[in-house]
């Protein structure tokens, strides 16, 4: 092992002077495992990125808005419901913040959620086999960014709209946005067992831009706090219009307080249309439902639901402390940071230190919910995570660091520059109630002269900081996918156990599974075909075709026979326009292929699974559609049929 040689500040200029133990820190030996799994959101790329921590070695990406050929992931018959809106088939989104599940206020490792902001959803990935399992889409919403963040024991997951837009959505001119566009912040129940998701209310709320939002812990369990911008209600050139106030607000819901009004029958039930998808491991396929009611709780109606703490200036992240008591507004044009407590909260909420109130919504007086204010920390405020030893670290986008200050003093004791515009932080467990407070990573916007240069486009950066000592510490830079937005990290001795290493191919109720090569068939219906497949190193069965025609509709069912860990097949077939199948042990997955002209086609495996890999191929011939070409297949030298 290398020795480290006592700690050395890397707080220097110019290139991010870096410790000379800084190598030592980051070294995980060939064959040896990160201490940490870290997800990354993949942004605009619409996928999520999972990285060893502290080397930094990307370990996955993981499909979750976006189609991934790689993965086939919204290719293959099985996923591509996965994607399906009321606005149709969608490929695409933009992921921010991923969130792990809680038990206690801490991360338990079963589940990551992530928000789409573009069209509004969220997804839920399962950490046993880090695949997307489930997505859900938001109604009456228009960019769901305030999400997915979790509620101490994950009884719900929430969004909040960050563009508000008609409520219901209907046909107006854009200049009547002050009467007609709302906003809603939605709670997403999770169900303890399995986690599936189902939107358990909405409130409806006055049309600003809700930006982020954290929920209670501890002593504020059972409230979450979201912030908002342009409370100046404006529609247009927001640069300017949204920045007039000094204020805007933190909107504190109590959501125990929402469940008694549900169980009282408070609340009005609006037509809407949204998308729920499921993935079940069990049949390998994914299935839509529509829904087409919403819960809604109008607080004019809800006393003590809502309330909005006053917070300068265009507060964007908002962060709870482990303790539940300080929550943090990180007002983006604010020179000063407002830290507001829970208990004078509870307190003004019971003496009504009301400033005036808007659409039902008491505003607290500012004075009586602050806490204290961290006096002059740096420029652009965003994003706060804790390390549990008492002390906030706080990333400022304009002026590029990390700061670091003390909770109830709030003085700052420390600040890391960032190579560059850094945008979120994440510390392991940083937004639960027990962080753990050894690595800080800086999620940051651009790169410039960080890396070789690539072009017009460079790859976005995270930056990790050791933080066990009084001052941060750099010790590594590595590029992202995508814009990496928001993170999560947790110790991998939590996920790594549960980690599944194959299918069982008995427990696999594909309804088109062949799970022998006895089962291997290939059925004519009318102009649909279907292939029932099965791999195994190193061959296909069926591994020659005959007696399809031009315009037939030829399904692949490939079921991978194997029952060891690692050991995919791929399938791939000239001429198909959608990607290839990579086919986990005892999974079955689905290729449509329509031949347009006749001729022999290969198809071929696309992982190199074995030395005989090469020769793992196969034909199948297309005939002309008044062609009587007989439907046969087999393997070897006797077909079967
Ligand atoms: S937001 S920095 Cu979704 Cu802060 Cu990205
Ligand atoms: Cu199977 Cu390569």
């Amino acid at each position: 092992m290398w020795q480290s040689c006592g700690h050395q500040s890397s707080t220097g200029q110019g290139k991010g002077l870096v410790g000379s133990n800084a190598a030592s820190k980051v070294y995980v030996a060939p064959g040896e495992h990160d201490e940490f799994y870290a997800f990354l959101s993949g942004g605009f790329s619409g996928q999520v990125s999972v990285y060893g921590l502290p080397s930094g070695r990307l370990l996955k990406v993981i499909p979750v808005f976006s189609v991934d050929a790689e993965k086939a992931y919204g290719f293959n018959e099985e996923t591509k419901p996965l994607l399906n809106t009321t606005h149709g088939f969608i490929p695409w989104d933009d992921a921010h913040h991923p969130e792990l599940s809680q038990t206690k206020g801490v991360p338990d490792g079963r589940w990551l959620f992530i928000n789409g902001n573009n069209t509004p959803r969220v997804a839920r990935i399962d950490l046993s086999t880090f695949e997307t399992v489930e997505t859900i889409e938001i109604p009456n919403s228009g960019g769901n960014h305030s999400s997915p963040f979790t509620t101490e024991n994950t009884e719900y997951i929430v969004a909040g709209t960050r563009f508000s837009v008609p409520f219901p959505q209907k046909d107006v001119a854009i200049g009547t946005y002050k009467e007609n566009f709302k906003g809603a912040l939605t709670y997403i129940k999770v169900a303890p067992e399995d986690g599936q998701m189902s939107i358990a209310f909405q409130i409806l709320v006055p049309g600003y831009d809700y930006d982020l939002a954290h929920s209670g812990k501890g002593k504020s369990h059972g409230w979450t706090f979201f912030t908002t911008y342009n409370a100046e209600q404006s529609h247009t050139l927001k640069e300017v219009n949204a920045s007039q106030y000094d204020k805007d607000y933190i909107a504190a819901v109590n959501w125990k307080k929402a469940e008694e009004y549900l169980a009282q029958g408070k609340y009005q039930e609006f037509p809407t249309a949204y998308y729920r998808n499921h993935y079940s491991e069990e049949s390998h396929m994914a299935t839509s439902e529509k829904i087409e009611k919403v819960k809604v709780l109008v607080p004019s109606e809800c006393p003590g639901l809502i309330y909005y703490l006053p917070t300068p200036k265009s507060p964007h992240g908002v962060d709870v402390d482990p303790s539940g008591e300080y929550i943090v507004g990180n007002g983006k044009l604010s020179a000063d940071m407002s830290v507001h407590s829970f208990d004078k909260m509870q307190k003004a909420i019971a003496n009504e230190a009301f400033e005036k109130e808007i659409d039902g919504i008491p505003v607290l007086k500012y004075e009586e919910v602050l806490a204290g204010i961290v006096k002059e920390p740096g420029l652009g405020p965003l994003h706060t995570e804790f390390d549990g030893k008492g002390n906030a670290y706080t990333t400022f986008f304009i002026s590029s660091e990390v700061v670091k200050w003390k909770l109830g003093t709030w003085e700052v004791l420390d600040r890391a520059p960032c190579y560059y515009s850094v945008g979120h932080l994440m510390i392991p467990g940083g937004d639960s109630k027990k962080p753990w407070g050894k690595y800080l990573v800086a999620l940051n916007k651009i790169t410039k002269d960080r890396y070789l240069p690539t072009g017009p486009e460079m790859n976005h950066s995270a930056q990790l900081y050791d933080i066990s000592g009084d001052k941060m510490e750099l010790i590594l830079d590595f590029p992202t996918i995508g814009e990496p937005h928001y993170a999560q990290a947790i110790p991998a001795d939590i996920v790594k156990p549960k980690s599944k290493k194959i299918y069982e191919l008995g427990a696999n109720k594909h309804p088109h599974a062949a799970k022998s090569e006895k089962e291997a068939r290939v059925e004519r219906n009318g102009n649909e075909i279907h292939v029932y497949m099965t791999t195994i190193r190193s061959h296909f069965a069926p591994d020659n075709i005959e007696g399809i025609k031009v315009g037939d509709k030829v399904y692949f069912h490939v079921t991978n026979l194997e029952q060891d860990w690692d050991v995919p097949h791929g399938f791939s077939v000239l001429g198909a326009r959608t990607s290839e199948l990579l086919i986990m042990p005892g999974q079955t997955e689905t290729l449509l292929w329509e031949p347009r002209k006749e001729g022999v086609y290969p198809f071929y495996c696309t992982d190199f699974c074995s030395a005989l890999h090469q020769e793992m191929q196969g034909y199948i011939r297309v005939s002309a559609r008044n062609q009587n070409v007989p439907l046969k297949w087999g393997t070897g030298e006797q077909p079967e049929s």
